[in-house]
């Protein structure tokens, strides 16, 4: 039999392309040399009135072929940007422009768009645009938002976009009968991702054909498609969108849509020439998007063991000045927050504050990592209420193996009870204590403490709803060399699915693993599809693979069987050979089959084990399987009936210097189950890469407003990302594998997970090296001595 792939840690093979350079990304499309270039004028006002646009000058400038503002757009480009993930709940929505229309709400916010030869000619004319503004207040942090003296829309009282309440009992009155309770005050600041290419979108028009050709740095082309048809007024299958390498997408470059990237497409199609934008470093940081920035306050109950009787949550998230993303990332955080504990009663309450800053889009980890602060901070606390190790506290709160499927009385976005699949976090636990070392850690501080170091240890767990519909599909072909092609809609930006998905179709089909070429995220290949996002590439396009190359065998079967004069039943495919079991020498290759399934009917024949022509009348064999279909391939498309709960646990040693207050990584450890695990090396590189990110988003990295609503560090000189010797040397990762009941492959996502827990371990790390409460992060080493300062005081 072909060995299985699922499980092995078979190579990448898309990193020799990357590793060479030759990665092909948005900017590098050059499919015509007098393509025209992009520059967009953005605010540099957080909050104002335009009263006048004057472009005049601009028109004279030599190489200039548009200049467009609010005025010179219209219908549904006029209109504003589509709500991408609208809720019930969110009463006061709001989505931007394309062009400003009469207010600007953030520093960055595009006003006008200019085409030109080249970008340095189009730059040169976006500083010639003359406009004036009427300054309004700003309202800038969550603070300002909830003060409402000021408000970002005139319209939205107490900058309130959206309050929402779920709760699974009468919180009041169980606090009130716990016997011990505490309050937590804590923060997480706004940050954001940073992938190494911006945002990018070339256009092509073609008058011959009537049709639009996106070239386009996202995460969702099928979505960008969607957009900019209905925005340009064309069919759907007028535009195709390609989508080429991706350097990087973290959340960012799912379908929002940016404004450039109806902009481009559209002076492509009026100005009949190829064009293209390409953002830099200072645009990603002004007029993308963040995250995470969210105050939580948490009240909770609990019994002498510090079982959980009363878990009392409020939060304010600040989604900046607009929603295009509605609820997504509050109600993650809300319903996700309690990770793999079962309290007795929850409440949450949350506020969506509108703010004159970039808006906030999902983040990898989506909300989850302010919930698991939320929460892993509160089983710190009550350890240290209750003089409990923090994984007692932790292990009498799971919810245990044998409780799956388990409710947590939770409603999601898609108004669905919440439901996990499947776990084992006692289980997990035991694994990660013994990976990080955690009985022996009292013997290793006191070891330090003797050299006059200073040292903490930290735990944090989480769950993650991986995996979200509603569908993904795939397309397995046969060619007749043997090669076998699979497109899925989704797209990739650097996860191996071109590996990954090899793999699943060598398993199903028995073809070669080398002869798998996998495509992604190009419309004309595969129509219709969903995207990437939420950590589901493999539970839904690789159960879509899977079942696609499950139709394209059983069809080779069929084919081969009257071929071979044998059962289907009795062939096997091994190494992409269809042979009689027993009778290696009965055998027939698939690229062979593929050529019988082609509809001029060719024949086998057995001495030479060729296809040869036949035609009617001929005294050969009659055609093969005459009421199939044409061509060796299979379509089959995936919709699972909910999410399904990755989880894991993290544990860190840190080292606090006694002077400087430096943070130093001594040790990092990851348990990790995403169910049965399709390439292991794959998975430990999206931990790690989550892992670094978190490793930013806990110690270094965090968006710095002053009050005019400036962003004051938009750039690498000043936002700090850790470099390589701030991440840790190695990371201990040990795998847990609870198979996933609700798709074929009993598969759970892993994209996000490594950055969840990073504030949470962190804070319990350092909080245990230190004996001071970690209520807010990130943490620079100048705030944690300025915490032992106060501390001190106190
Ligand atoms: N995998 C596996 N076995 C499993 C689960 C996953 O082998 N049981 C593999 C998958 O086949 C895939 C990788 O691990 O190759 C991640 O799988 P999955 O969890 O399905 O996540 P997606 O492929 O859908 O990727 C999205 C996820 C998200 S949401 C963000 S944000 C993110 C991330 O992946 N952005 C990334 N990882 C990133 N990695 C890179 N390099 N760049 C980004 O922008």
């Amino acid at each position: 039999m072909t060995t299985k792939l699922m499980g092995t840690g078979v190579q990448r093979v898309e990193d020799q392309r990357f590793l060479r350079g030759l990665g092909r990304y948005a900017d590098d499309v050059a499919v015509d040399p007098s393509t025209l270039h992009a520059a967009v004028l953005r605010s540099p006002h957080a909050h104002a009135r335009i009263v006048d646009i004057d472009v005049a000058d601009v028109l004279d400038v030599e190489g200039v072929h548009a200049v467009w503002t609010y005025d010179d757009l219209t219908g549904p480009m006029a209109e504003p940007l589509p709500l991408l993930i609208p809720h019930p709940m969110l009463t006061h929505g709001r989505t931007q422009y394309a062009l400003a229309k009469d207010e600007v709400n953030y520093v960055g916010e595009a006003i006008a768009f200019v085409v030109a030869d080249d970008r340095y000619v189009a730059e040169d004319a976006v500083g010639k645009i003359k406009v004036s503004y009427e300054l309004l207040p700003p309202v800038v942090g969550i603070d300002a938002a909830r003060a409402a003296d000021r408000l970002v829309h005139d319209d939205v009282p107490g900058n309130v976009g959206a309050r929402m309440e779920q709760n699974t009992g009468d919180v009041q009155a169980a606090m009130a009968a716990a016997p011990h309770r505490l309050t937590l005050d804590l923060t997480v600041e706004r940050s954001a991702c940073m992938p190494m290419e911006g945002r990018g979108t070339v256009a092509r028009w073609d008058p011959d054909i009537d049709r639009l050709q996106v070239w386009s740095s996202t995460q969702t082309s099928t979505g960008v498609r969607a957009v900019v048809a209905v925005k340009l007024g064309l069919d759907l299958r007028q535009v195709d969108v390609i989508t080429p390498d991706v350097g990087g997408g973290f959340g960012v470059k799912i379908n929002h849509p940016w404004p450039e990237e109806l902009l481009v497409p559209l002076a492509a199609r009026t100005l009949g020439r190829t064009v293209k934008f390409t953002e830099d470093r200072r645009e990603h940081f002004i007029s993308t998007a963040h995250e995470r920035g969210q105050v939580q306050y948490i009240e909770v109950g609990f019994d002498d063991d510090g079982r959980l009787l009363a878990l009392d949550v409020k939060f304010w998230h600040d989604h900046g000045a607009y929603t295009p993303y509605g609820l997504i990332v509050p109600i993650i955080t809300s319903t996700q927050l309690l990770g793999p504990y079962k309290p007795e009663v929850y409440r949450v309450v949350f506020e969506s504050l509108y703010t004159n800053t970039v808006m906030v889009t999902p983040y990898r980890g989506a909300g989850r990592p302010q919930g698991c602060f939320a929460m892993e901070r509160t089983m710190d606390a009550i350890a240290a209420e209750l003089g409990k190790d923090r994984t007692e506290v932790r292990a009498v709160n799971f919810i245990q193996p044998d409780e799956f499927p388990f409710e947590q009385g939770l409603v999601f976005q898609d108004g669905r009870e919440l439901t996990y699949d499947s776990g084992d976090y006692p289980a997990s636990l035991e694994k990660i204590k013994a990976l990080i070392g955690w009985d022996e850690f009292p013997a290793f501080r006191a070891e330090m403490a003797a050299e006059g170091r200073q040292v903490g240890i930290g735990l944090a767990c989480y769950v993650e709803g991986t995996g979200v519909g509603p569908y993904e599909g795939a397309h397995v072909h046969v060619e007749t060399s043997g090669k076998v092609k699979v497109a899925t809609g989704l797209t990739t930006q650097g996860q191996g699915h071109a590996t990954v998905f090899a793999q699943l179709v060598a398993d199903e089909l028995g073809c070669r693993f080398e002869d798998v070429e996998v495509v992604t995220g190009d419309t004309r290949r595969m129509p219709y599809a969903v995207g990437t996002f939420a950590s589901r590439a493999a539970v839904m396009s690789g159960s879509a693979i899977h079942l696609a190359a499950k139709r394209a065998k059983e069809k080779a079967l069929k084919i081969a069987a009257e071929a071979l004069e044998a059962s289907p039943d009795d062939l096997q495919i091994v190494d992409g050979v269809v042979s009689v079991k027993g009778s290696p020498g009965s055998s027939i290759d698939l690229g062979t089959v593929a050529v019988l399934s082609n509809p001029l009917r060719y024949a086998f024949d057995e001495a030479s084990k060729a296809a040869t022509q036949f035609t009617v009348g001929d005294p050969g064999k009659p055609p093969v399987a005459e009421d199939e279909e044409p061509g060796l391939e299979g379509t089959d498309f995936y919709s699972p009936e909910r999410s399904t709960f990755a989880s894991g646990m993290h544990a860190v040693i840190v080292e606090t210097d006694p002077l400087t207050a430096e943070i130093r990584i001594l040790k990092y450890a990851v348990v990790h189950d995403c169910g049965k695990l399709i390439n292991p090396m794959i998975v430990e590189g999206q931990i790690h890469g989550g892992v670094a990110q978190g490793v930013g988003g806990a110690l270094y990295e965090r968006m710095v407003y002053d009050e005019s609503g400036q962003l004051l560090n938009a750039s690498f000189m000043d936002f700090l990302m850790p470099y390589v010797t701030e991440v840790p040397d190695g990371i201990d990762i040990d795998h847990l594998e609870t198979p996933s009941p609700l798709n074929p492959l009993g598969i759970k996502g892993a994209g996000e997970a490594g950055v969840i827990p990073s504030a949470a371990v962190f804070a319990s790390a350092i909080e245990d090296a230190e004996s001071i409460p970690i209520t807010a992060m990130p943490i620079s080493p100048s705030e944690l001595f300025h915490l032992r300062l106060t501390h001190a005081e106190e």
